[in-house]
This record gives structure tokens, sequence and C-alpha cells, in this order.
């Protein structure tokens, strides 16, 4: 697994309030699997970038700029998971495929996504038209192998 970037602390951190009111730096740190000290680092980087505010010893809370991108790279990733899953993507790797390109498209690229899954979402016959051409791609490449 490539380093967390900056992006993941901020969603994990994000998700850890939502679920449990709190982050904790062992939580963090087991979540994103890296040493605890790199998760003091960049909660210090965090800290200084204005995105929370870190007491040692009485934890951390988002500022308002936080939470606010916090919210939207919780909401990016679940867009792309639904879109790997629209397009037929294996369940088991689609988790680890998000991670992996989550970072690196612009947010045009994700609100363009957005309008692409509300297609399929509108009609679910043109998920099903979808179906029926990986069937057709399926057969063929059987015939060929
Ligand atoms: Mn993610």
């Amino acid at each position: 697994m490539p380093t967390p970037s900056m992006e993941d602390y901020i969603e994990q951190i994000y998700i850890l309030i939502e679920d449990k009111g709190y982050a904790r730096v062992s939580d963090i740190a087991e979540n994103l699997q890296v040493h605890p000290s790199s998760v003091t680092k960049m909660v210090q980087k965090l800290d200084r970038d204005q995105y929370l505010n870190y007491e040692k010893y009485r934890g951390l809370i988002l500022t308002p700029k936080g939470k606010k991108v916090g919210k939207r790279l919780v909401y990016r990733h679940e867009l792309l998971e639904q879109f790997l899953a629209i397009i037929g993507v294996d369940p088991d790797i689609i988790y680890e495929d998000v991670e992996g390109i989550e970072h690196h498209l612009s947010w045009d690229s994700i609100d363009r996504i957005g309008d692409l899954v509300q297609y399929f979402e509108e009609e679910s016959s043109r998920v099903d038209d979808l179906r029926s051409v990986q069937q057709k791609n399926e057969e063929q490449n059987n015939e060929t192998d």
C-alpha cells in the first residue's frame, strides 16, 4: 500500500468522528495501517494548515474547513464505489481500486462521473443494457480463447 496522503487522513478522521464522535491517533493509525508517530506528524501538519485542532491528551476536532473537505472526500469515495459497482467491477476489488484512483481525478471528472451514476440510477434498464454488452463481450472472449 502506498503512503497515505493528506486526503486519506482527513477522510479517515472525518469518518471516525462521524461514526464514534471522536478520532484517536491509534484508530487513525490502525485504519490507515501506519505507525502512530506518522499520524501524530500528519495531525500536527493538518493543525498548522487549519483543518483541525489537535491537543495532546485531549484529542482532535475538525475545523469548519476540515469538515467541509472531509465531507467532500467521503462523498467522492462513495461516488466512485457506486460508479465501479454500476459498471460491473467485482465487489471484492472495488475498495482497493477506489483507494488507488480517488486522489488522481479532478473535481470536473468526479462531477461528470456523478452525472453518469445518476443516468444509470434514473432508469434501471440502462444498467441492464450495459450488462448485455458485457455479456456479449464475454461470450466473444470465450470463443477466441
Ligand atoms: Mn478513500
